[in-house]
């Protein structure tokens, strides 16, 4: 049993030797993910000065143009790794294509890549609602002394090596997976420190927290329709709560702890839903199953999916496995 006044840096060391291809590349680099997240922290923190700082477009003080903090998160997290030299490709939510990345004196020598959504639900950070960053590693497919090609990006999710995810909440949280289980540290932002909070986490076998954008009912399928009435309905341990913050995130995070079901269907108007494959739903499939829980499109295990475009979309259901089975029976249905 881990001690609970470990700090990440502590248990990056400890597991590496638990990790099958163990050569320190991986723990350096969620070390480099661990730096990033802590500066973009820092930058989510002081957003609420922006209306006194100046906003986005505006210059700064030092004469500096203020960025968007979404757009600020990229550059970070892509300096933190690029600097470090430890991955070979990255793919982001803010780049149209993948990034190659040549280390000096060597062509790709590294043997990762990275997919990520650098502050995901961007669009709470005006009304100082908790965002997120989403993180994805793969070993790359090419061989490593060639550029990495697409390939490298387009692997199912069972294939990942790491994924978690940042919570910039009421307080900031790393939860990450190597596919030994998932835990979650927990920063003091006064030392800037993250230490390890939650150890072993766990979903619920079942839970009382349904998540879903109501608003978008009308266009949902029948068989989502009839699973949220069945969520309503007063039988047995229901009617459940409506739990929606619009971060997925921090709607995963707190169905983790407390139980429940994130939902985001397909739709009349939206074919495959909203939420991307390869770094929002990937990782955080990865995130449930090594967790307990359960990841599906609504009838597919979503880490089996073959993907074709980098920034392709897919219905998504996730959370307690019971709840997400009873989903898809419903799916099954009236798909
Ligand atoms: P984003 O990547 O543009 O921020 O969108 C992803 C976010 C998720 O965090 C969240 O669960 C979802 O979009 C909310 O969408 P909606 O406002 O349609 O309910
Ligand atoms: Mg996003």
């Amino acid at each position: 049993m881990d001690k609970k006044n470990k700090t990440l840096g502590e248990f990056i060391i400890e597991h590496q030797t638990a990790f099958q291809y163990s050569s320190g590349e991986l723990s350096k680099l969620i070390n480099a993910i661990r730096l990033a997240a802590k500066v973009v922290n820092h930058e989510v923190n002081k957003a609420g000065l922006v209306d006194i700082l100046g906003a986005a477009g505006d210059t700064n003080i030092q004469g500096e143009n203020q960025q968007k903090l979404d757009v600020l998160a990229n550059e970070k997290f892509i300096q933190a790794l690029k600097n470090r030299e430890i991955v070979c490709g990255i793919a982001s939510e803010e780049e149209d294509d993948f990034i190659s990345v040549n280390s000096n004196d060597k062509q790709n020598q590294n043997k990762y890549v990275v997919l990520i959504d650098p502050l995901d639900g961007s669009s709470n950070i005006d009304v100082n609602v908790s965002v997120g960053t989403i993180f994805s590693i793969y070993r790359r497919i090419t061989p490593v002394g060639t550029p990495v090609t697409i390939e490298d990006f387009l692997q199912p999710g069972k294939n990942q090596v790491a994924a978690g995810y940042i919570v910039y909440g009421t307080s900031t949280m790393l939860v990450y997976t190597t596919g030994n289980g998932v835990n979650g540290f927990t920063l003091n932002p006064a030392i800037g420190t993250f230490y390890l909070s939650h150890p072993n986490m766990e979903f619920p076998e079942t839970g009382k927290i349904y998540s879903v954008n109501e608003g978008n009912y009308i266009h949902f399928p029948q068989g989502v329709k009839d699973y949220i009435k069945y969520c309503q309905k007063e039988e047995d341990d229901r009617p459940y709560t409506s739990r929606y913050i619009g971060s997925l995130v921090s709607d995963f995070h707190r169905n983790m702890i407390k139980g429940g079901i994130y939902m985001y269907p397909k739709s009349s108007v939206a074919q495959n839903g909203k939420l991307r494959l390869l770094y929002e739903c990937n990782p955080m499939a990865y995130l449930a199953e090594q967790a307990n829980g359960k990841a599906s499109d609504g009838y597919r295990r979503i880490m089996e999916i073959e993907p074709s475009e980098l920034h392709e979309r897919v219905p998504f259901f996730c959370g307690s496995r019971k709840m997400v089975e009873k989903a898809e029976e419903f799916m099954a249905l009236k798909p």
